[in-house]
């Protein structure tokens, strides 16, 4: 299999709450290799764009305020972009599933996610469902030159 590359953002929840240090630390040992870092202020068309396929549901709006950091008083994220072998389904694993009672506990998600008591669905992180995803999601939050060749 050929190396893959996969977008990972720290989501504002996560900064808010200390954790960026405990999301990195599951990530770091699956030996990726970091080819884009950096700090996004987030708007909210970057924000749209990003959920597009969301965009009917009815936590859209909380949604584009959970990335943007209004929810948490942090108007920034962090964003990755991992390559390796297999890494977007490595990467998924290690986050967990997306809702954090159902993530299983070893995971980034089923460790430090939260429903909120408002409805509000702290989970830490996100990562590339696939491949299509990956391709669409790393042209939208990077330019080809902010990342290694
Ligand atoms: P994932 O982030 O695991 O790829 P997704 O693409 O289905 O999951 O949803 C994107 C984000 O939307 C998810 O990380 C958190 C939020 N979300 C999903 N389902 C939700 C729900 N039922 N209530 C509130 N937020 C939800
Ligand atoms: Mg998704």
């Amino acid at each position: 299999m050929t190396a893959q590359s996969t977008l990972v953002l720290i989501k504002p929840d996560a900064i808010r709450r200390g954790l960026i240090g405990a999301a990195i630390a599951r990530l770091e040992p699956l030996g990726l290799e970091i080819i884009g870092a950096k700090v996004v202020r987030v708007s909210r068309d970057l924000a749209a764009e990003h959920y597009r396929q969301l965009r009917e549901k009815p936590f859209f709006e909380q949604l584009l305020e959970h990335l943007q950091g209004t929810l948490h008083d942090t108007p920034y994220v962090l964003a990755f972009v991992l390559r390796g072998e297999d890494a977007i389904a490595r990467v998924r694993d290690v986050t967990g599933a997306t809702h954090p009672e159902q993530a299983h506990p070893t995971t980034i998600r089923g460790s430090f996610g939260r429903m909120t008591a408002s409805g509000v669905m702290e989970n830490i992180i996100h990562a590339s469902a696939d491949a299509r995803e990956a391709q669409r999601e790393i042209a939208l939050w990077f330019k080809p030159e902010e990342l290694l060749g």
